[in-house]
């Protein structure tokens, strides 16, 4: 397994396609995770599987040629296909997926955890990190849960053994940023902050910025 470097993770943005990993690049991201929800992404005109296939197999050539760490959302079987940094998997997607595969692969496994009893299951997996969510409200996803708020995050900090990164992610823009590590989080994780601001790349460069700092 290619360990991950907790450093190159502070900052953790979540996208949608290739190009999006590209920029993110550009402008000194680290870190990404491939989600790619296909009933919403695929252009006209394009197979979905195709579609699929090529945006995961450019995002991992190009993540490993610029030495960023990314994991490929959901779709295990190509992030094997192609060697992938990582893999991020909900609870009921790790009972669905080959783990011994990925395992013998070396493909570092990332795991959602909302409640004690995901946490629990998700630590007996040797994960490469554990993601807790959601922090905040979020308008980007359909929660199961509610809110968790700052306090779970130390909560959880002080349950997983100090060696597995831990990642925060739902409804977090940069202001909350210092707070969220303070309380003890490794990395945050983040869709709509930069995607929906006016100017992606400043606030981009900002958390990138944040993270240097700590
Ligand atoms: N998992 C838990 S919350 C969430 C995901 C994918 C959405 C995060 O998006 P945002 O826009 O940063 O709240
Ligand atoms: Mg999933």
């Amino acid at each position: 397994m290619l360990e991950i470097d907790k450093n190159k993770m502070r900052f953790y943005p979540i996208v949608d396609n290739f190009e999006w990993v590209r920029k993110l690049i550009q402008w000194g991201a680290k870190s990404i995770q491939l989600r790619i929800k296909i009933n919403n992404n695929v252009p006209n005109n394009y197979e979905a599987g195709v579609y699929l296939e090529n945006q995961i197999k450019s995002s991992i050539e190009y993540c490993k040629k610029h030495q960023c760490q990314l994991f490929i959302n959901d779709y295990w079987e190509l992030a094997l296909k192609y060697k992938a940094f990582g893999i991020h998997l909900g609870y009921e997607d790790s009972h669905q997926a080959d783990l011994m595969a990925l395992q013998n692969a070396k493909i570092n496994l990332g795991l959602s955890t909302h409640d004690y009893n995901e946490l629990n299951f998700a630590l007996k997996l040797n994960p490469s990190y554990i993601a807790l969510g959601p922090i905040f409200p979020t308008q980007t996803k359909i929660m199961r849960f509610a809110p968790q708020g700052i306090s779970r995050i130390t909560e959880w900090r002080n349950l997983i053994p100090a060696n597995i990164p831990l990642v925060a992610i739902g409804g977090i823009s940069l202001e909350h940023g210092f707070s969220i590590y303070s309380a003890g989080a490794d990395s945050i994780s983040v869709i709509s902050d930069f995607k929906s601001s006016q100017h992606p790349e400043g606030r981009v460069k900002n958390w990138i910025q944040i993270g240097e700092c700590l």
